[in-house]
């Protein structure tokens, strides 16, 4: 596998080259572990098993390069196996459109199988689709499709590969496949709601041939630590990861959800410059930083951190957090270092983002009929997960330090919210 993504630059500059059919499997633009997995495995099957393989097989990952690094728990299951950033060929890195124009593009979906709208017209050169979500659409008799309602499309991919012929699935591949089913299937727990017999069946058989991949929980532990391991983020990606805006009439306000005390949030280096750069860039006038953290009895702490350079409009943000009653967020005032940051924490730890957001949204002067409105999340988050600031299964978790309370307490949380992200 490493040396097959080591190649896959030459192959492709090569087959446009020489005009060759250039074969993409590509995971939806969320990104996350499933479809970054899903892609490399497939695509190193098809190389393997296309014959004569005169396509070169690509996999894409679906997002720009510069967004990767948001992506932790993969930038950690890739680093594991030695698999570096520089062998990845991301979205932003290959011309589908111009490919598919010239003849030369043939597309596996796996992970989705709706083309979003700037995509369409990508949609004449999908041959095969791997999906585990149920079918919208309907596709050409001549493309495969194999859409099954399995927790992980990974596990579809270790069934395509366990029909194929012997000898293809390497240690790396069966890792990553392996990781990757056991995380989104909540390390296989019913409780959770997600698994189903077919992703257990993978699992065994992967463990069967591969005896030392590490127990579940260890691996289940370690990728929802990284899920959640924000200390190699530069301030700029932090805010990133996990962020919405809300739209007032002139006013464009952006809430963060950032992993981490908020003392120690105030304390970083170059704070102040990098949220000035942050909000100018991006025409912010407001940011509210919601972190969360979690104390020795594994219960979450929320913080609010309200950064504007607008006196008068931090002002009234802070106003509207302080009275809020619906609900009411019990905020005390914490000392912050920086005039232009009001920092508190939020006693009703209760009070998720999404029961933020209205707050100031109305404080912003915007009215309810916005809260739909579609410059708000018109882009998709940048980072595929169950938010800890949102209510999901993992909006009460611990942190991962403790694999055992941690499986204990996603699987109970899982199983109360079956409409989380896949
Ligand atoms: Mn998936």
């Amino acid at each position: 596998m490493e040396r097959f993504l080591g190649g896959r630059r030459a192959a492709l500059q090569e087959h446009i080259q020489r005009r060759q059919e250039v074969h993409v499997v590509m995971g939806n633009e969320a990104c996350d572990l499933d479809s970054t997995v899903s892609a490399l495995a497939l695509a190193y099957f098809l190389a393997k098993t296309s014959v004569p393989p005169k396509a070169a097989f690509i996999p894409v990952l679906n997002i720009p390069r510069a967004d990767f690094a948001l992506r932790t728990e993969t930038t950690f299951l890739l680093r594991e196996h030695s698999i570096p950033d520089s062998s990845l060929i991301f979205r932003d890195e290959i011309d589908l459109a111009g490919l598919h124009r010239a003849g030369l593009l043939s597309l596996t979906l796996v992970d989705h199988h709706v083309l979003p709208s700037t995509d369409a017209a990508l949609e004449e050169a999908v041959v095969d689709v791997l999906d585990h979500r149920p079918l919208e659409r309907e596709w050409a008799p001549s493309c495969q499709l194999t859409v099954e309602l399995v927790g992980s499309c990974a596990t579809l991919v270790t069934e395509r590969i366990a029909q194929g012929p012997p000898g293809v699935l390497d240690r790396t591949t069966a890792a990553l496949l392996h990781g990757t089913i056991l995380l989104d299937s909540v390390n296989l727990s019913p409780a959770a709601g997600k698994v189903t017999p077919r992703d257990v069946l993978c699992v065994s058989l992967l463990e069967s041939r591969f005896p030392e991949l590490p127990p579940h929980d260890s691996i289940y532990g370690a990728l929802q630590a990284a899920k959640f391991d924000v200390s190699g983020l530069t301030t700029e990606q932090m805010l990133r990861k996990d962020l919405k805006t809300v739209s007032g009439d002139e006013q464009v306000l952006a809430i963060s959800g950032v992993y981490m005390d908020i003392e120690l949030f105030l304390r970083r280096p170059g704070l102040l410059q990098d949220l000035e750069t942050f909000c100018q860039t991006r025409g912010y006038s407001v940011l509210v930083a919601m972190t969360v953290s979690f104390n020795d009895c594994y219960e979450p702490t929320r913080q609010l951190a309200v950064y504007s350079q607008h006196e008068a409009l931090r002002s009234t943000v802070c106003r509207a957090l302080e009275e809020a009653t619906t609900p009411a967020l019990h905020l005390q005032a914490l000392p912050s270092p920086w005039p232009c940051i009001s920092a508190y924490a939020q006693g009703n730890t209760l009070a998720s983002r999404k029961k933020v957001l209205p707050i100031l949204r109305a404080a912003l002067g915007g009215g309810p009929g916005t809260a739909a409105g579609p410059e708000e999340e018109a882009a998709p988050p940048p980072t595929p997960m169950n938010s800890l600031v949102e209510e999901s299964p993992l909006a009460q978790a611990v942190p991962p330090v403790c694999p055992q309370a941690v499986l204990e307490r996603v699987s109970r949380m899982a199983a109360e919210q079956p409409d989380s992200d896949k």
